[in-house]
C-alpha cells in the first residue's frame, strides 16, 4: 500500500472507506472547500469508549503541494492507530486524534497533473500572471509582520492580500478553533531537511516554555535516531531555518496548542521532494516512531 503516492480524490476516496470498517472509531468530517471547490475532509480517530471531548492531538499535511512524503505519513499515521488499537492503546486511552492527509487539496491536484513542484494554492491573485498563495504564510498570527514573506504574488512565500483570505487556511484555522478547549499537540508535516521546529517562527525569541517544547521535539528525534540511524534537528524554527511569520505552527501555539511542531521529513529523488516510491514504506515507518514518541510524551504529561 505504501508503494505508492495517492491523489486527492484516491485519498478522500480512503477516508470515506474508513467508518464502515471502523464504525465507533473512524469519523470523516469536511470543514469545507477548496478555491477550486474539492471537499476538504479530515478524519478523527478514537478508541471507541465513547467518552467524548478528550483532548486532541491534530496533524495535518500537505499544505505545500509538492511535499508528496507528508500526505503518506499522514495515511500511515491513520492507518496504524486504526488497524493496532491494542498496540496503541496508550495513545487513543485519553486522546482523539484529528487527521487532516491533504490542506491544500488543489496544488496537490496540479503537482499530480501539471506541475510536479508547485507549492502554493491554486487561487488567482492580483497579478493575472500569478496564481496561488503560500498557505504556510497566510494564517493570521502575526501576519506579514517580517521578511519571511512576501507581498509579491510571484514569489513562492507570497501570504495572500489578507491574512486567511484563502479557503485551504481557513479549514484549519477552523478546525483549531473548533477543539479550541481540548487542544494539546498540534503537527505540521511537511518536507524536506529533517527537522523538528518549535515556536516561534515568527521571531528569535524562545516562548516561556520552549522547555517543554524542546522536550518533546528531543523525545521524537532521539526515538527516530535509536531505530535508524537518522538524524533530526530539534529547535526553533527561526534558529534553525528561516524566519517566516504566518505560518501554521505559530497561529497554533497562540491559540492554545502548548505543544506545536512544523516536521520537516527527509528529502528524497533528484529534486528533493520525491523520493521514489520504493523509499516510502521505510521513511513514513521511520519518521512514526519519532511522531509516536512525541505523542506519548505528550499523553504522560498533559
Ligand atoms: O517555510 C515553510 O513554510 C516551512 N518549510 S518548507 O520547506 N516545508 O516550506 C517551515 C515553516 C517553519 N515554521 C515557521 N517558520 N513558523
Ligand atoms: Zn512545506
Amino acid at each position: 500500500v505504501f508503494g505508492a503516492f495517492y491523489t486527492h480524490t484516491e485519498i478522500n476516496a480512503y477516508l470515506d472507506s474508513l467508518p464502515q470498517r471502523f464504525p465507533r472509531r473512524a469519523l470523516v468530517k469536511q470543514f469545507g472547500w477548496s478555491y477550486e471547490r474539492r471537499p476538504l475532509k479530515l478524519l478523527t480517530i478514537s478508541n471507541g469508549d465513547g467518552r467524548s471531548n478528550k483532548p486532541v492531538i491534530f496533524i495535518d499535511a500537505a499544505m505545500h503541494a509538492r511535499e508528496w512524503i507528508a500526505p503518506s505519513l499522514a495515511l500511515y499515521i491513520i492507518q496504524e492507530l486504526l488497524e493496532k488499537p491494542e498496540e496503541h492503546a496508550e495513545l487513543l486511552k485519553d486522546y482523539d486524534w484529528i487527521i487532516m492527509p491533504v490542506v491544500n487539496a488543489d496544488g496537490y491536484e496540479y503537482t499530480h497533473t501539471d506541475s510536479r513542484y508547485w507549492r502554493k494554492t491554486r487561487k488567482p491573485t492580483s497579478d493575472p500572471n500569478n496564481t496561488g498563495t503560500d498557505l504556510n504564510r497566510n494564517f493570521g498570527y502575526m501576519w506579514g509582520q517580517d521578511d519571511g514573506s512576501s507581498s509579491d504574488p510571484a514569489e513562492e512565500i507570497y501570504r495572500g492580500e489578507h491574512a486567511f483570505d484563502q479557503p485551504e487556511s481557513q479549514v484549519v484555522r477552523d478546525v483549531l478553533l473548533t477543539y479550541s478547549d481540548r487542544l494539546t499537540f498540534y503537527l505540521s508535516l511537511h518536507s524536506y531537511g529533517n527537522y523538528l521546529l518549535l515556536p516561534w517562527g515568527h521571531t528569535s525569541e524562545l516562548p516561556d516554555t520552549w522547555r517543554d517544547l524542546h522536550e518533546v521535539g528531543k523525545a521524537g528525534a532521539d526515538a527516530i535516531k535509536a531505530a535508524t540511524g537518522t538524524d533530526y534537528s530539534v529547535g526553533c524554527s527561526t534558529t534553525l531555518l528561516y524566519e517566516a511569520a504566518g505560518a501554521s505552527d505559530d497561529y497554533a501555539f497562540n491559540a492554545g496548542f502548548p505543544i506545536s511542531f512544523t516536521m520537516e521529513l527527509p528529502a528524497g529523488g533528484q529534486n528533493y521532494f520525491d523520493p521514489p516510491p520504493s523509499d516510502i514504506d521505510r521513511l513514513v515507518k521511520e519518521t512514526w516512531i519519532g511522531i509516536r514518541a512525541m505523542a506519548q510524551k505528550v499523553v504522560r504529561k498533559y
